[in-house]
């Protein structure tokens, strides 16, 4: 039987437009997905939009429009984004498709039948903006505690779910699986917050008709969260158990942002607790980018556009500093010259220029033709024994999603490389016809070296890494077997590199 592994990203809110946030979920959710099966896993990976909701009424009647025609506008938004990011999801879901809107009743039928939902009525704080309801105390001055804007007191008959009734299964989950929810301070949070006590949970709205209506009383509308966190399984299929339901459910990791931990961590699990069914095996919150130290907002105008960034510094640039510049699950700033920082210094200097001079060595002291290596020196097998560690380490890393980790190992070994060429000084040696053998076997260590870093590279830039493979006439698609030492045969032709990143010269703006 394969090893399977399921991945998701939030399904996103189709009142905004993508921008670098929802950019940076999809992104490690895409490396996380390719390297998984780069090692021979058989991949889920899930996106998709969140269409229903008062939130997305409201935008739509801005617009002048219909909420399905501003859904069917925007999604689009994110599928091209998507696309220009190499981002090779399975699967998207919407949340107005029938394949979800039937799951999502079935799952409320049932919870309904067994009575863990009820009918009751309502009243307390409600944030639009946020779509969630606050006690009075939990309220800062009557603002919404999340996003500190004004609130509304609303009454209204209400189905509720008996969260109340999960709390001590959903505690024992938690502390008897120390990685159900990570990082570890985020755990914390959620540990004081379900220990201070759940209430039971309105999951039905009568003030708006935007979303799936409830099984037999139509006036009420399914809460928006109940909705959304349901996509996890009807795009698997649910609630049919063949297919890929029965093979990707639990899922291995959600991965989302920390302001959406509580929805994941508390209120999805306490459903599926209800439904009988498993619990993820990973709820993984990331933390919150700003913008040249602000918060990004609208009013504020500084909203990063993702394909504005793709345009002027190249997809994988992007790709490399979103993950590589700060450490997963904590927050991180982004400025256009700590990108250009990392393009020049990271890319251009250390990749780049690594891959240049060792196939252009190559191309001088041996027509471009791989030779066979002889005896390594102890120098020769350091370089190796580093290349070899750094593929158990990015493991490593990789299993504990610490992206930016995984890009320093890979890095270690590029600046290792670098040294390996100045120490070993290929130039002198092949003034000397006695070191041939010599000037062959470094030339061997360099490029097989290089050949399993772009391998592990294909993860996070998958372009660079193709372009610097075919220039080891690497083609064949990359598996979890070529990230062995030894893989290079002699008698392969090397193509002298162009350079994979130009430096980026920045004029005072
Ligand atoms: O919350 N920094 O959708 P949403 C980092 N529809 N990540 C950010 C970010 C920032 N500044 N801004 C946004 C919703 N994100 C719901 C989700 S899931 C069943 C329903 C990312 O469009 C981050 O992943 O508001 C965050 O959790 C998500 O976008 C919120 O997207």
């Amino acid at each position: 039987m394969s090893r399977t592994f399921y991945v998701t990203t939030p399904i996103y809110y189709v009142n905004d437009v993508p921008h670098i946030g929802h950019a940076y979920t999809t992104l490690a959710a895409d490396v996380l997905a390719r390297y998984k099966a780069l090692q021979g896993y058989e991949v889920f990976f899930l996106t998709g939009t969140d269409e229903h909701g008062q939130k997305v009424e409201k935008a739509a009647n801005a617009a002048g429009e219909t909420p399905l025609e501003l859904a069917d506008r925007v999604v689009k938004r994110f599928q091209s984004l998507w696309e220009k990011l190499d981002v090779s999801y399975n699967d998207f879901i919407r949340t107005t498709q029938e394949r979800h809107k039937s799951g999502v009743t079935h799952l409320f039928e049932k919870v309904l039948a067994q009575g863990d939902i009820y009918l009751g009525e309502y009243e307390d704080w409600y944030c639009t903006p946020c779509e969630t309801f606050w006690t009075e105390t939990q309220l800062i001055d009557f603002k919404c505690p999340d996003c500190n804007r004004p609130t509304e007191k609303l009454k209204e008959e209400s189905y509720f779910f008996r969260m109340s009734k999960y709390q001590e299964q959903l505690l024992a989950h938690i502390e008897a699986n120390p990685d159900f929810i990570q990082p570890k301070s985020r755990r914390n949070e959620i540990l004081s917050f379900v220990r201070e006590g759940l209430r039971d949970l309105s999951v039905s709205r009568t003030s708006f008709s935007w979303g799936i209506p409830v099984p037999g009383n139509e006036k009420h509308i399914i809460y928006v969260w109940f909705d959304a966190l349901t996509n996890y399984i009807t795009a698997l299929g649910y609630p049919d158990e063949a297919g890929n339901f029965g093979t990707f459910w639990p899922v291995d990791v959600h991965l989302i942002g920390k302001d959406i931990l509580r929805f994941h961590a508390v209120y999805w699990p306490t459903f599926l607790m209800a439904a009988g069914l498993p619990l993820p095996k990973k709820v993984f919150a990331h933390g919150w980018w700003t913008i040249e130290g602000q918060k990004m907002s609208k009013s504020l105008q500084n909203v990063v556009e993702p394909n504005m960034l793709i345009d002027r510094y190249g997809v994988d640039a992007v790709r490399y500093f979103l993950l590589r510049e700060v450490p997963f699950g904590l927050d991180g700033d982004f400025s256009h010259t700590a990108l250009v920082n990392r393009i020049n210094s990271d890319l251009a200097n250390d990749l780049g220029n690594l891959l240049n001079r060792s196939t252009a060595m190559v191309n001088k002291y041996f027509a471009g033709i791989v030779q066979e290596p002889g005896v390594l020196t102890e120098q020769d097998e350091a370089y190796r024994a580093r290349t070899e560690a750094m593929v158990t380490q990015v493991n490593t890393c990789m299993d504990e999603l610490a992206f930016s980790k995984a890009l320093q190992q890979i890095w270690d070994v590029i600046s290792a490389g670098n040294k390996y060429i100045d120490a070993t000084a290929p130039w002198t040696l092949a003034k000397d016809p006695d070191q041939k053998e010599r000037l062959a076997t470094v030339m061997y260590c360099l490029l097989e070296s290089q050949r399993i870093v772009h391998t592990l590279l294909t993860a996070f830039m998958p372009r660079t890494a193709a372009k610097a493979l075919a220039y080891l006439s690497w083609e064949q698609k990359p598996t979890g077997a070529d990230l062995q030492w030894g893989g290079l045969k002699a008698g392969t032709t090397i193509t002298k590199a162009e350079a994979l990143f130009p430096r980026i010269e920045e004029k005072a703006e």
